[in-house]
């Protein structure tokens, strides 16, 4: 089995010293500029197009993470750069699962006590109860109810708050009352009092984080972006932000990574800022996952996290 590993950064080491571990009969190697020789299947974070494209002999590219966004976009600007017979597979929880649960969780429970207006008090050295918002219209609502985000709702629905959940086809989780498709949309939104983002970056969820969404929330709502940048029109959470129509927000992921020094949000007290940590990539877990998917394909098995090219995710 020959593995053709790329990662832009430096941990690449680390990784292929686990996957030869994992695979100690794998023929294992380094993507470099120019390395066209044979390859079963390929491990990847953000690929240069360079790498995938024209490699027909690739029977599955895996991708070091659960977004498969970037990869995509190499295919929409120039179709034929993803080899036609080679799957697409995204990473599965591996690890991150808990983790977007602990982030989304203490996020919402920071707001539900006030934790950050308190904070807000402290700096300002004034000792003021503040009236605790109602538990049971403290309504969340969770977009997209993949891997990620049926685990996140679960998690917080743990703690008494309603939670909503948004998917493209009909979902049951249990605790999570569900809707599905763009007609059940703003059903979904009205009255959710902190909205949650856990949607793949697709074409049909750019820009879904805006004006028009914040408006059909309860008013003085809390947004909490844990997908990607581009799903946030950032003028329209700045505006939002400023009418009072939500009252704060917490994001882990941006249009520009780095966030640029020079921008807004970095000077907004009520917008939260961490640098895409939501959830980290996993090497132990994504390893092993990876390892035994590349042996059940080599037995002839199917295995899960196969992309939808044309449905996105
Ligand atoms: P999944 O593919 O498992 O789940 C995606 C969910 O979104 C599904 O419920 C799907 O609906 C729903 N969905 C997709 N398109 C639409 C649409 N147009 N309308 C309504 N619902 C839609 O993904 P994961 O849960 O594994 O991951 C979600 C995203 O989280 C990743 O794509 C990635 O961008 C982000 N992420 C961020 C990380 C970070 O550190 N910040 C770390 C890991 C992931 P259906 O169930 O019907 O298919
Ligand atoms: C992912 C990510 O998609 O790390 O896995 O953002």
């Amino acid at each position: 089995m020959k593995i053709l590993f790329y990662m832009p950064n430096a941990e690449a080491a680390a990784w292929l010293h686990d996957f030869a571990r994992a695979l100690p009969e794998a023929d294992l190697r380094e993507w470099q500029p120019g390395d066209t020789a044979p390859a079963d299947f390929a491990v990847v974070w953000r690929p240069p197009r360079d790498m995938l494209a024209g490699r027909s002999d690739l029977r599955a590219i895996f991708n070091l993470g659960a977004g498969v966004d970037a990869i995509l976009a190499l295919e929409r600007e120039q179709p034929g750069t993803l080899p036609a017979n080679a799957q697409l597979i995204r990473l599965e929880d591996s690890g991150m699962a808990p983790q977007m649960a602990e982030y989304v969780t203490h996020a919402v429970l920071r707001y539900l006590r006030r934790f950050d207006e308190y904070q807000t008090l402290q700096r300002e050295g004034r000792w003021q109860v503040l009236d605790p918002h109602p538990r049971e219209t403290f309504t969340v609502g969770v977009l997209g109810l993949g891997v990620l985000g049926a685990h996140v709702a679960q998690a917080v629905a743990a703690f008494g708050m309603p939670v909503r959940g948004y998917s493209r086809s009909a979902r049951q989780v249990e605790g999570i009352t569900t809707f599905a498709g763009a007609a059940q949309f703003d059903a979904f939104l009205d009255g959710v009092k902190v909205l949650v983002n856990l949607l793949p970056h697709t074409p049909d969820t750019a820009d879904v984080l805006g004006a028009r969404t914040f408006s059909r929330l309860e008013r003085g709502a809390y947004l909490i972006n844990v997908a990607r940048g581009a799903h946030l029109v950032e003028a329209d959470l700045l505006d939002a932000l400023a009418s009072g129509q939500l009252a704060a927000a917490t994001l882990d992921v941006f249009r520009e990574e780095p966030l640029p020094a020079d921008h807004p949000f970095w000077q907004e007290p009520r917008i939260t800022i961490t640098p895409h940590i939501s959830a980290l990539t996993l090497r132990e877990e994504s390893v092993a996952q990876i390892a035994e998917k590349m042996l059940a394909l080599e037995r002839g098995e199917a295995v899960g996290g196969v992309v939808d090219i044309e449905r996105g995710y």
